[in-house]
């Protein structure tokens, strides 16, 4: 029984060591390999017997066997490496690419100045200790304004002022005003301490001048635990001022008011462009300071939302301009700069 089988080996090996020689396209080699070695060809037909021989025989059979198989596989992809490259070679000679010819010259892609900025931004925030959080582009009503205690008569909630969606769900979606709304979304699933920042696109109906545009980036950032105050604020708003701008920045802290925050402030910067001295500036309008964020410590009613004690714990947040910032710190004059795509521009940095 064993000596046929090795006979029936040999012939098949054999065999399909001539055909597929004798292949002329991939396709005639493949279907050959599956007439081989398919689930049904010959060798797998052949292997089929070994169940009616002897232990001693099955042993001195498999290895044989496993060889012819190893052979044969090799030989076919030695051949189908052969005629992969002449089908290539022929495909070549029939139509006229000149592989030689050298490529068009093309211009390296880099980072867009207002992605080297937020860079700049963020990094210096994650060395204070900030880490990333993200929300939706199109945000529903209560997370934009209602749990951030912006009340229904308040006019960002005005058609003039946001870009409402009509919803099949019976619910009004925004594309979202400020990155606050994370601030609700992450103190939703996360207990204090927490200290993120949710760096991202904004819409609002602004005209387009210089320092103003209907789409633009903010940093939003919130940090809670106990005992955090105005001086932490303060303190990590200044630091990140001077990491950005430089030692000599100068900060100016102002009282304000958003409805999500209490007490609030707006935090400028000195004009670097003109520190004040030129009553016609672009930029300043001539004030020698330029608003980059709003901030505060978040107000008991929207840490209870979020189901947090204000008894217990308290903190700040902040909503930094991007654009604005990056205007300042790449000597950019006009907000229009970032989108116009002006490559005379872009390749300056
Ligand atoms: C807010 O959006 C608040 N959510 C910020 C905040 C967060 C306050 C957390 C308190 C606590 P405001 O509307 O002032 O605030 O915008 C924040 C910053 O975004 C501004 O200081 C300014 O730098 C920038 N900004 C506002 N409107 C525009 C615009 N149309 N184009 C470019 N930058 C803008």
């Amino acid at each position: 029984m064993i000596e046929q089988l090795k006979t029936k080996l040999n012939e098949i090996e054999n065999n399909y060591t001539t055909k597929l020689q004798n292949c002329a396209s991939l396709k005639e080699l493949q279907d050959l390999q599956v007439e081989a070695l398919g689930r049904k060809g010959a060798l797998t037909e052949l292997l089929k017997s070994l169940k009616d021989l002897s232990l001693e025989e099955k042993k001195a059979f498999g290895p044989l066997s496993n060889e012819a198989k190893n052979k044969l596989t090799a030989l076919f992809e030695e051949k189908a490496a052969t005629l992969e490259i002449e089908e290539i070679n022929k495909t070549l000679n029939e139509t006229d690419i000149d592989l030689t010819l050298p490529s068009y010259p093309f211009e390296k892609g880099k980072r867009h100045p207002l992605e080297i900025a937020k860079k700049r931004m963020t990094d210096i925030l994650k060395g204070l200790g900030f880490v990333w959080a993200q929300g939706p582009l199109v945000e529903d009503e209560y997370h934009n304004f209602d749990a951030l205690n912006i009340p229904p008569h308040h006019p960002a909630r005005d058609m003039q002022d946001t870009f409402f969606i009509k919803n099949t769900q019976k619910k009004d979606f925004v594309l979202r005003t400020h990155t606050s709304g994370v601030q609700i979304r992450t103190m939703q699933k996360q207990k204090p301490p927490i200290r993120i920042i949710a760096p991202g696109r904004v819409f609002r109906k602004d005209a387009l001048d210089a320092t103003h545009s209907p789409v633009f980036n903010q940093i939003e950032g919130l940090y809670i635990d106990k005992n955090v105050s105005l001086a932490d604020l303060k303190r990590d708003l200044t630091l990140f001022m001077q990491g950005l701008f430089g030692p000599k920045a100068q900060v100016r802290f102002r009282s304000s008011f958003f409805p999500f925050t209490e007490p609030s402030v707006e935090v400028d910067v000195k004009c670097v462009f003109c520190e004040g001295k030129d009553q016609n500036c672009p930029v300043c309008k001539g004030s020698g300071w330029k608003e980059m964020l709003g901030a505060g410590i978040v107000h008991p009613n929207v840490l209870r939302n979020c189901g947090i004690d204000p008894e217990i714990y308290s903190g700040y947040a902040f909503g930094m301009g991007v654009e604005r910032l990056a205007m300042f710190s790449l000597n950019i004059k006009d907000i229009r700069n970032f989108y116009d795509n002006d490559v005379r521009i872009l390749e300056q940095f």
